[in-house]
C-alpha cells in the first residue's frame, strides 16, 4: 500500500512535534490508523510552522517507534553501567523510590538528592516544584549548558530579557545565526525581510547557508573571540562618534569605565585577536551607524559554549546600550517568559508555582559555591557542577539522582561524569529509550512522547494550547507529568496541588487568564487570547529597568557590589584558550552548530535521519588534511590530555584553518570525551564544547 493509500484510510489528529525546544514545536497532522500513526504532515493552520515541517519533524514517525523505545519499569539486575535490568511493574518501581528516597528525606538529608532534566521542557516545572517540595534546592537542566548564560547576561545587563523588533529593524546582527539547520521557520521570514531591504551582518567562524543566503557581510572570528570583535566594533563607534550620547547619559550605567576599557581594542589589535580583517571591521561599525538602530540574534549557544561566554554576551549586548538600540522601534525590546521560557505576549504564574515550596532552609543547591553569580541570580543546581560534587563529596555529599531524560553525552568529560553517577547511591532515570544513561539507573522509567500525552502551550503572538494524545501511550509508558504526580502521592510529599495532577498545575499556572482549560481542549489549534496590549518600545527604559541603578549596566552594579566572587563588573575579554592549550595542541576543536538531520543525542538512531549522515564527520580545511596527510573520508584520531575520539574527515572549505568542527551526541565518537570539565566559564559555569584546543592525526 502507498503512503497516500495508507493516510486516505486514516484519521488525522492533531498533535505537536516536540523535538526542539517549546518555543519551536511544530503543528502535527498525525494521521492514526488502527492506534498507530502511520503518516505526519505539519499542520496547515497552525501559527507557528504553518504547515511546514523539518527533516526531523518529517521523521516524527520513526523517532516514536524508535526500536529501543522503552516498554515498562526497569530495574537494574547487574552493575551500574552493563544494561543488566528486569521489568517491574509500576507499583514496584514507586515503591522502590519511596522507600529510597524517602529513607534520605527521613534522615534529614533530602538536599543530598538532586533533581535533573535533559532538553525537554514541558514537564519542567513539576520536577521543579517535586525537587522543592522534598526538600532539595538541586534540581537543574541542560539548560546549564544552553539557554542560561545569555538570559543571565540580559538579567545582569538589563534586568530583562529581550527579543528582536525584526519587522521594523534596518540592520539585523545575527551573531551566531543559521536558522537554515537550527530554526527552520525563521530562515524564510528573513529572506522576506531582507527583500524589503533589512541588512544582514552575520558573525561565524564557518560557511553557512546564513552566511551565504542572508549576509550582506559575513564576519568570520576565530571560535570564542567574539568579545574581542565587540569590543572593536564599540571602539569604532566610539572613536567616530557614532555613538547615542542623549541616550547612554540618561539610560546607561558606567560608560565612562566602559569607553576606558575598551580603548585597547583598537582594529589591528582585534584583528590579531580574532583574525577579523580591520576593514571588515570598520565597514561593520559603519552599517551600525548608518542603521541607526539595529537588531540582533540571540544566540543561546555558540557564544556560550567556550570559557569566556558569559563576558562575550554583555559585551555583544553593550552594542545595543551605545547605539541607543535597547527598547527602541526596529532594536532589541524587552519582552516577559510566558511558560516553558517562550516569550508569548502574556504572563502565567509558572514561577509561583514552582517557588511556593522551595526550601530556604536547605543546603545551597549544587554549584552555588563554585558559581556564585549563577546562584544568586538562578537558585537551582549548575548542572556542569554535578559530577565533580558527586566524585568530591564537597561542599556536601549528593547521594541521589532522579532525572527525566538524562543525556551523559552532554556533560563534558563524559567519563568522569559517569564515573561520578556510579558511586550514587541511587539513581532513577525516566526515558522515552533504552539510552547509555539509562545503564547507570537503579530504576529506569518508561515515558511516552508529545503524541502519547495532553499538554499545555504556549505560542509567540498570544497563543495558548492544550494538545490532546492521537494515540495511547506505547506500552507501559506514562507522561513525566504524571509520575511526577503519582511519586508525590505515594511519597506523602505533603504538596496538595501536585498531588492533585497535571492539570490542576496547569489550572493554577494559567489562573486569571481569558481562558478554561476545557475551552482550550476544544480547539484542535493554538487559540489566540483576546485583548492583549502590544508592548510599547520605551517603556521598560521610561519605568527603570531592574537593574540595581534603574540603567542598561555596562559596569555591573551587581558583580561590582561583590567583589568576593572575583568577577569582573565590566564586560572584559579574556581569550577563550590560554596560551600553554594553544601550543600543546596545534587545532581548535568546535564541536556543535546544528545540523539539520541531528538533535544532540537523541536522532542518531533514527534510521532517515541517519541516512542523511550516516557517520560522524570531522570537517577539516582542505590545506590543514593536506599538511597532515589525511584525504577526504580518512579516519582520523582527535585527541588532547581529556580524551580522544576516532571520526572520518570531511574536506571542506566551510571552516577556516586551525579549527575543526564536529557534531555532537554520537555514541562512537563523542566530542564531550575532548571537553574539560573542570575548565568552565567562571561566571556561569558553561562547558566551553566550541573552542578547545586538540591534535588530529590519521588513523591506520
Ligand atoms: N559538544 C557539544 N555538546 C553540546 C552542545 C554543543 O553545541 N556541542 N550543545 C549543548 C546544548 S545547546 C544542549 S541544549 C544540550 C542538549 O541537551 P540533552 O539533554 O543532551 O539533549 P538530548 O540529546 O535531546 O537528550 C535528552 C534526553 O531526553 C530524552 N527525552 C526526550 N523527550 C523526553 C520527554 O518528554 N521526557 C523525558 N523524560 N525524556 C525525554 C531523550 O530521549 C534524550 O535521551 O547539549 C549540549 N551539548
Ligand atoms: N537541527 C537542529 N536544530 C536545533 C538543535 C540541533 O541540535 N539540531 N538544537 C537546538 C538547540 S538546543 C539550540 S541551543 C539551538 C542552537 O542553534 P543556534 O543558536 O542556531 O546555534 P548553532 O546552530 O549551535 O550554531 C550557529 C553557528 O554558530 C557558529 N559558531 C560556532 N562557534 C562560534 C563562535 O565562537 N562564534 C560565532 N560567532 N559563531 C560560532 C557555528 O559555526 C554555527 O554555524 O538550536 C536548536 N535547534
Ligand atoms: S524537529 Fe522540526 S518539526 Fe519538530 S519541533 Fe523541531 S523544528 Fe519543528
Ligand atoms: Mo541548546
Amino acid at each position: 500500500m502507498s503512503a497516500s493509500d495508507m493516510a486516505s484510510a486514516a484519521e488525522i489528529r492533531r498533535t505537536i512535534c516536540d523535538i526542539c525546544s517549546p518555543g519551536c514545536h511544530c503543528g502535527i497532522d498525525a494521521h492514526v490508523r488502527d492506534g498507530r500513526v502511520v503518516m505526519v504532515e505539519g499542520t496547515a493552520a497552525h501559527p507557528y510552522n504553518h504547515g511546514k515541517l523539518c527533516p526531523k519533524g518529517s521523521a516524527s514517525r520513526q523517532y516514536i517507534y524508535r526500536a529501543d523505545r522503552l516498554k515498562t519499569p526497569l530495574l537494574r539486575t547487574g552493575a551500574r553501567g552493563e544494561k543488566r535490568f528486569q521489568p517491574i511493574s509500576w507499583e514496584r518501581a514507586y515503591d522502590l523510590i519511596a522507600e529510597k528516597l524517602g529513607a534520605l528525606r527521613d534522615a534529614g538529608e533530602a538536599d543530598a538528592a538532586a533533581f535533573y532534566s535533559g532538553y525537554g521542557k514541558w514537564y519542567r516545572p513539576w520536577l521543579e516544584r517535586f525537587c522543592h517540595s522534598f526538600g532539595s534546592q538541586s534540581f537543574g537542566t541542560e539548560s546549564s549548558a544552553c539557554a542560561t548564560s545569555k538570559n543571565l547576561a540580559w538579567q545582569v545587563t538589563a534586568g530583562t530579557l529581550a527579543a528582536p523588533d525584526l519587522p521594523n529593524a534596518k540592520l539585523f546582527l545575527g551573531w551566531a545565526l543559521n536558522p537554515y539547520y537550527s530554526h527552520h521557520t525563521t530562515a524564510p521570514k528573513l529572506v522576506s525581510l531582507r527583500e524589503k531591504g533589512l541588512k544582514i551582518i552575520v558573525v561565524d567562524p564557518r560557511v553557512t547557508p546564513a552566511s551565504e543566503k542572508l549576509a550582506d557581510l559575513h564576519l568570520r572570528p576565530r571560535p570564542g573571540t567574539d568579545g574581542a570583535l565587540a569590543l572593536g566594533l564599540a571602539h569604532e563607534l566610539c572613536r567616530n562618534g557614532w555613538i547615542d550620547r542623549e541616550y547612554i547619559s540618561r539610560h546607561v550605567a558606567g560608560f565612562d569605565e566602559y569607553r576606558a576599557y575598551i580603548e585597547g581594542f583598537d582594529p589591528d589589535t582585534v584583528e590579531t585577536l580574532t583574525g577579523v580583517p580591520r576593514g571588515q571591521l570598520e565597514l561593520a561599525a559603519r552599517m551600525i551607524h548608518e542603521a541607526g538602530v539595529f537588531a540582533m540574534k540571540e544566540n543561546s549557544a555558540a557564544l556560550s559554549h567556550h570559557r569566556n561566554g558569559f563576558q562575550t554576551y554583555r559585551a555583544v549586548l553593550s552594542l545595543l546600550a551605545l547605539t541607543g538600540s535597547f527598547d527602541r522601534r526596529g532594536g532589541q525590546v524587552p519582552m516577559k517568559h510566558t511558560y516553558n521560557h517562550v516569550p508569548a505576549g502574556f504572563t502565567t504564574r509558572e514561577h509561583d508555582f514552582t517557588e511556593a515550596t522551595f526550601p530556604e532552609k536547605a543546603r545551597p543547591a549544587v554549584g552555588a559555591e563554585r558559581f556564585p553569580l549563577w546562584y544568586e541570580l538562578k537558585r537551582e543546581m549548575q548542572a556542569m557542577d554535578l559530577g565533580r560534587q558527586i566524585a568530591e563529596g564537597t561542599p556536601y555529599p549528593i547521594k541521589a539522582l532522579f532525572a527525566c531524560g538524562l543525556n551523559v553525552r552532554m556533560f563534558p568529560d563524559t567519563q568522569a561524569f559517569c564515573r561520578a553517577l556510579e558511586k550514587l547511591d541511587f539513581v532513577v532515570n525516566c526515558d522515552l529509550f533504552m539510552t547509555d544513561a539509562c545503564r547507570y539507573a537503579d530504576v529506569v522509567l518508561p515515558v511516552c512522547s508529545s503524541f502519547e500525552r495532553g499538554e499545555f502551550k504556549v505560542y509567540g503572538g498570544g497563543y495558548a494550547m492544550f494538545t490532546k494524545p492521537v494515540v495511547e501511550p506505547l506500552y507501559e509508558s506514562k507522561s513525566d507529568a504524571q509520575i511526577l504526580c503519582e511519586l508525590a502521592s505515594r511519597m506523602g510529599l505533603g504538596d496538595p496541588l501536585l498531588e492533585a495532577g497535571y492539570e490542576k498545575g496547569v489550572e493554577f499556572i494559567t489562573s486569571g487568564l481569558p481562558f478554561t482549560l476545557d475551552g482550550l481542549k476544544a480547539s484542535e489549534y493554538p487559540v489566540k487570547l483576546e485583548g492583549l496590549t502590544p508592548y510599547v518600545p520605551g517603556t521598560a527604559l521610561q519605568n527603570g529597568l531592574p537593574t540595581p541603578s534603574g540603567k542598561f549596566e555596562l559596569l555591573s552594579g551587581l558583580i561590582a557590589a561583590h567583589p568576593d566572587w572575583g568577577l569582573d563588573a565590566l564586560p572584559t575579554y579574556t581569550p577563550p584558550i590560554p596560551d600553554e592549550e594553544c601550543n600543546a595542541y596545534p587545532f581548535t576543536l568546535c564541536s556543535g552548530g546544528s545540523i539539520p538531520n541531528a538533535l544532540h543525542s537523541r536522532l542518531h538512531d533514527v534510521p532517515w535521519l541517519r541516512s542523511m549522515r550516516p557517520e560522524p564527520l570531522a570537517d577539516i580545511h582542505p590545506d590543514d588534511a593536506e599538511r597532515l596527510g589525511v584525504a577526504d573520508g580518512d579516519e582520523v584520531e582527535l585527541y588532547n590530555d581529556t580524551g580522544r575520539i576516532t571520526l572520518r574527515a570531511r574536506l571542506t572549505h566551510t571552516v577556516p584553518q586551525g579549527v575543526v568542527f564536529t557534531y555532537h551526541g554520537y555514541r562512537e565518537a563523542n566530542p564531550e570525551e575532548l571537553v574539560s570539565a573542570d575548565a568552565l566559564d567562571p561566571y556561569t559555569g558553561f562547558p566551553a564544547y566550541r573552542s578547545v584546543r586538540c591534535g588530529v592525526r590519521k588513523k591506520g
